[in-house]
């Protein structure tokens, strides 16, 4: 939540005595039509970062670039906030322009500014053969109402594309944004993409009527991923340090944060062997935190994906939370390394099927955390098998792409251009 959200929130309970959200973020402008008749793919972003190179956000623009690569049609990025600048047109963004919502241009791949201000957005040039690719829950709210537009001045619609992370309902507290988090998986004529088995299955259980369902398994990006094959073939093996590492992120809810230090509390308590270890929290900043013991979980905040590799080999013990069926990240790069990773499971989510280096903890208290480090300690890893599927080819989305693209091919037949 950024300060606008904050500062909003104050504002209204000064003028109304209570917190009343009008869904100011869920607002559209006026549309326009366009009298181009080629197909263009259109990412919505809530937001964007041209410098992005790991996790969710890096998973979508491999996603959409290789959408891009092998239809070779216009292409445009539409940002909810007010991102799309000069200083995002590189990296990920290397072959893009700047361009006006309201406006054709002659530049194939454009990235469009889309901010909301006092309810209101610009107005936003909407193509017949515009197809949309949402990212976020508010993503897929806004583009309902692109494709609505289509429908008034075009008579017929394409399938939204709704590219799913997490079951985002959950972010909220049961209230008005959680059903219309959850309202967003209702909207007709949308192909879902999962990322991971798990996430799709979890969906499965609601029975969500998606035109068509596509899951891909996550894979260990390339930056990490050289790095753990060098250390394969190297002859020394880095000593493992009696360290425990965690994923520490505390405004992250589904990351557990407060969990995971009661769990470290509570292991220090019983075991008295871990009080000469090392406790480093990886991934976000915060104050170092007093374990007890003598023991203190020293903030590294965000290492570099080469640090952040380093430091896994040298760890014997990791422990990192996803109150989510999806798996996250770094349990599977903490097994990956070879550290004893403990996490949690989920309905739909038994990531000790991942690998052998994983405790998947069923009932998630800090005793049952705790008794998972202790028995870490003892454990003996290794690096994970080579020809290990998560250590294939990072091309994530190999067994689903020539699917979706004869998909979206049929669904612009007699298509020009592309
Ligand atoms: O991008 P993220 O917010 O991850 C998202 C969410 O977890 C979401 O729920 C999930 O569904 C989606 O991923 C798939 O998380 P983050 O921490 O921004 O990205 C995780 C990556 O961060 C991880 O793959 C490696 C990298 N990383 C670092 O570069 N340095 C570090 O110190 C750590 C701990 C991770």
């Amino acid at each position: 939540m950024d300060i606008r959200y904050f500062y909003n929130i104050a504002k209204d309970r000064m003028k109304y005595g209570c917190d009343l959200n009008d869904f100011h973020d869920l607002k559209t402008g006026k549309f326009l039509k366009s009298a181009n008749q080629k197909m263009r793919l259109n990412l919505v972003m809530s937001s964007v970062n041209a410098k992005t190179t790991y996790g969710g956000g890096a998973t979508i623009y491999t996603f959409f670039q290789q959408l891009k690569d092998r239809l070779n049609c216009d292409v445009r990025v539409i940002t909810l906030d007010d991102s799309a600048q000069e200083s995002n047109i590189g990296g990920v963004f290397a072959d893009f322009r700047i361009a006006a919502p309201s406006e054709e241009t002659e530049y194939a791949s454009t990235l469009v500014g889309y901010p909301e201000n006092n309810g209101e957005r610009p107005c936003l040039m909407i193509r017949e053969k515009d197809v949309f690719i949402t990212t976020y829950w508010t993503t897929m709210y806004v583009a309902g109402y692109f494709r609505a537009f289509q429908d008034r001045a075009y008579g017929q619609h394409q399938n939204l594309i709704y590219f799913i992370q997490d079951y985002e309902p959950g972010f909220y507290e049961w209230g008005s944004e959680y059903l219309l988090a959850e309202s967003t998986y209702r909207i007709p004529d949308t192909v879902a993409v999962f990322n991971s088995e798990e996430l799709k299955n979890y969906f499965d259980k609601y029975d969500y009527q998606f035109a068509d369902r596509f899951w891909f398994t996550p894979k260990l990006n390339r930056p990490m991923k050289e790095y753990l094959l060098q250390a394969m073939d190297s002859q020394e093996k880095p000593e493992r340090k009696p360290q425990v590492i965690i994923y520490g992120r505390p405004r992250i809810w589904r990351n557990c944060f407060s969990l995971v230090v009661a769990s470290l509390k509570q292991a220090l308590e019983y075991e008295e062997k871990l009080r000469g270890w090392q406790f480093l929290s990886l991934g976000a900043s915060h104050k170092d935190i007093d374990l007890g013991y003598g023991a203190k979980l020293v903030c590294k905040g965000k290492l570099t994906l080469e640090e952040y590799a380093r430091t896994l080999l040298e760890t014997k013990i990791g422990i990192s939370l996803m109150c989510s069926p999806h798996p996250s990240y770094p349990p599977l790069e903490m097994a990956a390394f070879g550290v004893n990773t403990i996490t949690n499971s989920f309905l739909c989510k038994d990531l000790s099927t991942f690998s052998k280096n994983i405790i998947s903890v069923d009932n998630a208290t800090p005793e049952n955390f705790a008794s998972a480090l202790v028995t870490g300690m003892n454990r003996k890893t290794d690096l994970m098998d080579r020809d290990d599927p998560y250590l294939q080819d990072e091309d994530q989305f190999s067994e689903i792409i020539d699917d979706l693209i004869r998909k979206l091919k049929k669904e612009n037949a007699g298509e020009t251009g592309c």
